[in-house]
């Protein structure tokens, strides 16, 4: 209960904040399909949240649950080692990635929900 309000919470704020550089922002990744502009976009100007980019290899995705494994290198934006470790996703996010690709992604930390806000082939 406490977890969805503060995720509904936190996506409302970030969609709010982001509203306006999101024409630009979303040029420069991966084609928009729609579904996909909002949900790609780093949200990196999100006041709260820590974020970083990684590296590492896709070990599992599970598209329902909103979830990517990946067995990551450090990421010193957010003060990891490497580990492996399951991420939340958006559904777009998530469909973006294949397991056993390497891939950088980009994280956001914020309130105890781990995020890949963005995925980039490596
Ligand atoms: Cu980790």
């Amino acid at each position: 209960m406490k977890y969805s309000l503060i995720l509904a919470t936190g996506m409302a704020l970030g969609l709010a904040a982001c509203n306006q550089p999101q024409e630009t922002l979303a040029s420069t990744e991966e084609p928009a399909t729609g579904e996909a502009d909002v949900a790609t976009i780093p949200m990196t100007a999100d006041a709260g949240a820590q974020t970083g980019t990684g590296t590492g290899v896709v070990t599992a995705i599970d598209p329902d649950a909103g979830t990517i494994t990946v067995d990551h290198g450090p990421i010193p934006g957010v003060g990891w080692p490497a580990m492996t470790m399951r991420f939340t996703a958006s559904p777009a996010v998530a469909e973006s990635a294949e397991t056993g690709e390497r891939i950088a992604f980009d994280v956001s930390v914020r309130d105890g929900v781990n995020e890949i806000t963005a995925i980039r082939p490596e």
